[in-house]
């Protein structure tokens, strides 16, 4: 179990209907399994008075992100859409970036990526974990070896303690073995996996 502290930060990364439920358009296997795990760690959060703040991917109906607009996904996570909101089962107790809602490829909570020029630009993220004294930041949600993955090397990246925990994230797994090479990944860049 890990502890929590006012200096740390649970991210909930992505926990929305597209992934998290079986009807959603790029769902991911046995996430619906870990909503009771997430929750667990929001509570445990709450109870320490650590904060909590959730990642949402917010796509526009068309962004080359998608494979009908020239990428590598399904549709999914429209603004403003059922599949884009945040699970009914997932406790929300504390702010919500949203990522990908100008078009960009979203897949860390802290930075935003122009699929085309490939330029990085923040999200609002990290500025809010720091004005909030935040040093240590624990990582759950969807998927592994995406969005997980790439807001918990950035998170190692700009010097936060960073730690993940297996049995409150899933992975996409288009090859069989992406979610345990992203915790190989992350635990080459310093990111606790636990
Ligand atoms: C994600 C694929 C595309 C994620 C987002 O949240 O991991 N994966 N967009
Ligand atoms: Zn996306």
């Amino acid at each position: 179990m890990v502890e929590y502290d006012a200096t740390t930060a649970l991210v909930v990364v992505d926990v929305q209907n597209d992934f998290a439920d079986p009807d959603g358009s790029l769902s991911v296997p046995g996430a619906v399994d870990i909503v009771a795990a997430v929750n667990q760690q929001i509570a445990a959060a709450v109870a320490a008075g650590a904060p909590c703040v959730y990642t949402q991917d917010w796509h526009p109906p068309r962004t080359p992100h998608f494979a009908k607009d020239g990428g590598p996904w399904p549709v999914h996570c429209v603004r403003d859409t059922w599949g884009a909101e945040l699970v009914s089962g997932l406790d929300v107790v504390g702010p919500v970036v949203r990522k990908g809602s100008g078009g960009e490829d979203g897949y860390s909570g802290f930075t935003v990526r122009d699929p085309r020029t490939g330029a990085a630009r923040p999200t609002e993220l990290e500025e809010m974990l720091r004005s909030n004294g935040v040093r240590r930041v624990v990582v759950v949600g969807l998927a592994t070896d995406y969005c997980v993955k790439e807001t918990a090397l950035d998170a190692a990246r700009l010097g936060f303690t960073t730690i993940v925990l297996r049995d409150a994230v899933r992975a996409v797994n288009v090859d069989a073995a992406d979610g345990e090479r992203a915790f190989v990944a992350m635990a080459e860049a310093g990111v606790t996996v636990s």
